[in-house]
């Protein structure tokens, strides 16, 4: 009886509490092509902080892959071609022997499961890794609303309405099902062009990271890697967080000692700097909005008090 209602009660929402990979099926796929391609690729761009993640533990475990960059600055990621393979237009994909995988989150375990050495899903770990996983996933809007705030300038950020166009008029499945993901993506656009990213976005998301950082903080405080003394995905995803935050201006070193040296010890190391490494032009231009936002006196530590 206790088995039955055990079963009824949690089966749904997966197997042992987990939570189940977004997955593909054939017919969600519309760019038929890549179901004959064989061995590795990723579809991503260079400074995506999900594409980086993703590269990161390419690295790690030695994987070969082939590369396929979209260019979000374009707007490449909502062409008709890039939405038949990712409905949601958003990188990075991973394309495996023809399979289709899209979630950096589900692309990185994906990986773990399928290269095991060196293992960054431990079983022990797992329920406490994929938590990790998803408070970071949850935060992505923030990342993204502090990006376009603070480190793009609006001309570069905003998307043309035609591309957004594009995303809202494909009919795209995950699964079958017809996903309402790429919506919230392109309302956020929309929302930007219309009027920007406000101060008040701004602070609301600062004061989600500041605390999220906190709870770092501490764990950092006990051991070298954020779940205890090993690496696993957990560091790798938080890792690209606090590497975009500090180029928000975020003042993760005063704020987060801990976090800010478990940040420069990883960010030393190969697999991670090599994905960490900005364009040149793209290093210019931030650096040029930075300084427009200290004389105009809207940094982030200027807006947030922080
Ligand atoms: N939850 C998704 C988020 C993917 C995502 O938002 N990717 C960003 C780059 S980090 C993107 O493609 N942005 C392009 C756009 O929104 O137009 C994941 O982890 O893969």
């Amino acid at each position: 009886m206790f088995a039955l209602l055990y079963a009824l009660f949690f089966l749904p929402f997966g197997y042992r509490g987990e939570k189940a990979l977004v997955k593909l099926f054939e017919d969600d796929i519309k760019t038929k092509e890549v179901l004959s391609w064989q061995g590795l690729h990723l579809l991503h761009f260079n400074a995506s902080s999900c594409s980086q993640k993703t590269r990161i533990v390419l690295n790690l475990k030695g994987i070969a892959w082939q590369s396929h960059p979209i260019n979000l600055l374009m707007a490449e990621n909502y062409d008709a071609w890039y939405l038949g393979i990712n409905p949601r237009g958003l990188v990075p994909t991973l394309v495996h022997d023809g399979n289709v995988f899209i979630e950096s989150n589900d692309i990185i375990t994906y990986l773990d499961e399928t290269y095991t050495e060196p293992k960054l899903l431990t079983k022990a770990l797992r329920p406490a890794i994929q938590e990790q996983l998803e408070l970071e996933d949850s935060l992505h809007m923030d990342l993204r609303t502090l990006t376009m705030r603070f480190v793009l300038p609006d001309f570069l950020a905003r998307k043309p309405s035609k591309a957004l166009k594009q995303s809202e008029d494909f009919d795209g499945t995950i699964g079958g099902i017809a996903d309402n993901h790429s919506k919230k993506n392109t309302d956020f656009w929309r929302l930007q062009a219309e009027q920007g990213i406000t101060e008040r976005q701004a602070v609301e998301s600062i004061l989600k990271f500041q605390d999220a950082f906190n709870t770092l903080e501490d764990r950092l405080k006990e051991s070298s890697y954020i779940l205890g003394n090993r690496l696993t995905l957990a560091d790798i995803g938080w890792f690209v967080y606090a590497q975009r935050l500090k180029a928000t201006g975020y003042p993760l070193k005063r704020l987060h000692p801990n976090v800010s040296s478990w940040h420069t010890r990883l960010a030393m190391t190969k697999e991670f700097a090599s994905e960490i490494r900005e364009p040149i032009p793209l290093k210019v231009i931030r650096n040029l909005y930075k300084v427009t936002l200290m004389a105009r006196r809207t940094t982030l530590a200027d807006l947030s008090g922080i």
